[in-house]
């Protein structure tokens, strides 16, 4: 059969992390990877993330997220180290595991880049556009779960955190930008983005991702998981 790429989006906070952990642990736990490998549809479920899904990613994210004063990154080379990165995570790993039938959880993508640098930061949409095309080789997720939470809300709770990154020190304007670029993404191509409200208990947000994956695996495989008795 098929692999298929599920993408988590969202402003910072939002939970994605979070809920891409509870998805891989549902997803095991439920039955649906059981269910998914004895009919054949996938072999494997595997989860990874942007920047740093790769060992020169892992570099490359270091490099994007600690603050340097004395050489700030500029907004040109930050588009282009995200779209480095990008490039040999698809064919590092995305593809090659695509390929060989995998199911793949990722945090953050393609929208991303549309969102921060391009909302955020403000460069050129098409340019962005036609970058993420070169980075991808056309490759689009099949689903793409877009978190969406009041900004203010996000950045309190990575606050809390203690430790605050160098895009994270972004102004509050920044991050709303941001926000409405998602927002019109998600408008824009309803086929593949579905909205889940995050600004919900955890546990309420996962049980609306879980019917959401349930939906959309029974679409692409054919297969569903019997009902409890
Ligand atoms: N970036 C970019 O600019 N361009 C690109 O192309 C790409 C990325 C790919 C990646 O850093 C940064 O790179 C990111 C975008 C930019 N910008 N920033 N900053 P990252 O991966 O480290 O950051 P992140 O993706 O924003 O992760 P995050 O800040 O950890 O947010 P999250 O993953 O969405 O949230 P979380 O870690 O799951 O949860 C955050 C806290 O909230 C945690 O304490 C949870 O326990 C709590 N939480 C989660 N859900 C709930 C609910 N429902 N209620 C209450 N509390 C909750």
């Amino acid at each position: 059969m098929q692999g298929r790429l599920i993408v988590f989006e969202g402003v910072e906070g939002g939970g994605k992390t979070t809920q891409l952990r509870r998805s891989q642990q549902w997803l095991i736990e439920s039955g649906w990877l059981e269910l998914l490998q004895s009919k054949g549809c996938i072999k494997r479920l595997v989860t990874t993330r942007e920047p740093g899904g790769t060992e020169l990613g892992r570099q490359l994210r270091q490099l994007l997220l600690e603050q340097s004063t004395q050489d700030p990154i500029h907004d040109r080379a930050e588009l282009l180290v995200f779209a480095a990165d990008r490039a040999q995570h698809v064919d590092g790993v995305l593809r090659p595991q695509l390929a060989d039938e995998a199911l793949i959880l990722c945090d953050r993508y393609t929208d991303s880049t549309i969102a921060y640098q391009g909302y955020g930061r403000g460069i050129d949409l098409t340019l962005i556009n036609q970058l993420n095309q070169i980075a991808t080789d056309n490759l689009q997720s099949d689903l793409t779960l877009w978190l969406d939470l009041d900004v203010a809300t996000g950045l309190s709770r990575t606050q809390q955190r203690g430790t605050v990154d160098r895009i994270e020190q972004a102004d509050l304007t920044f991050h709303q930008r941001v926000q409405q670029g998602f927002a019109n993404l998600a408008s824009r191509y309803p086929q593949r983005i579905v909205r889940i409200n995050a600004n919900q208990p955890e546990a309420v947000v996962a049980q609306h991702i879980q019917a959401t994956l349930s939906e959309w695996l029974t679409h692409w495989y054919g297969v569903c998981l019997p009902s409890p008795p």
